[in-house]
């Protein structure tokens, strides 16, 4: 599809929706401001557009919420269970001194770094909260060097748009956009509560986005791939592509 009948489809989508719902300004603005997520096609494109671009043009830049030390939670859930691979059971066994962070696609340096490497750079601390999709969340405090730092070291190239990311948990994937991988409260994170980022939790290492929904702050993370479009087999396809709260 020619990116002009791409763009109609979309806003003669967005227009009739709109019209049943009574935004129609919103929709048009969505349109306007380049605010299409990359799962507009499908059945659930046109709300997920419609919620993507109000919560962006609401909250451009706004940070999730942080929490004073004494709110952390006592018991925090750790939900599903950890790899079984022999691959990481191998990682585990040596306390993880070869888990490795690969970074490629549009940037100058692709390579891939080392716990340690990650460890030295500058580190920051969040207490926020994780909520799942399914109702329940907890707050931690969270340690790990800002995902924009990392990409700044490896040369993310100005065409980047979507930081797409991987964990050595087969199905588990993410995708968020340079907006959320730039913002300084995204983390690769490999502390919790003072000590080392615990197995139930992702550890070694895990990629936190507080501004969204707990799916996308993928555990056992691998890999870092910048890129500029989005080929549907990216998005998961039992959860919604944004995932704002
Ligand atoms: N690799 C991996 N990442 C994952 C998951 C998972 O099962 N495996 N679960 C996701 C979901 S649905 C939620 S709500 C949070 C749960 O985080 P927690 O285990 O620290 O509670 O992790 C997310 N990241
Ligand atoms: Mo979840």
């Amino acid at each position: 599809m020619s990116e002009l009948s791409r763009r109609k489809l979309i806003r003669s989508g967005l227009t009739a929706a709109a019209g049943a719902t009574g935004v129609a300004l919103g929709a048009a603005v969505a349109d306007r401001n380049g605010l299409i997520p990359p799962n507009w096609r499908g059945v659930y494109g046109l709300g997920e557009t419609l919620t993507y671009a109000s919560h962006r043009l609401l909250a451009a830049g706004a940070n999730a919420r942080e929490f004073p030390r004494s709110e952390i939670s006592p018991k925090p859930f750790a939900n599903g269970s950890p790899p079984t691979s022999d691959d990481f059971l191998k990682h585990q066994e040596q306390g993880f001194a070869d888990w490795r962070l690969s970074v490629d696609g549009l940037v100058e340096r692709p390579g891939s770094l080392s716990l340690d490497e990650i460890r030295g750079y500058p580190a920051e601390s969040q207490i926020t909260q994780l909520a799942c999709e399914e109702g329940w969340n907890f707050i931690a405090e969270w340690t790990g060097t800002p995902l924009s730092h990392v990409l700044e070291l490896v040369g993310i190239r100005p065409e980047a748009r979507f930081i797409f990311y991987t964990s050595i948990q087969p199905g588990w994937k993410g995708l968020i956009e340079m907006d959320d991988a730039l913002h300084p409260q995204t983390l690769v994170t490999y502390g919790f509560n003072g000590g080392d980022l615990p197995i139930g939790h992702g550890g070694p290492l895990r990629l936190r986005v507080p501004r969204q929904l707990g799916y996308k702050s993928i555990k056992y993370l691998t890999g870092l791939t910048a890129i500029d479009s989005v080929d549907p087999s990216l998005l998961r396809s039992s959860y919604s592509w944004y995932a704002g709260i």
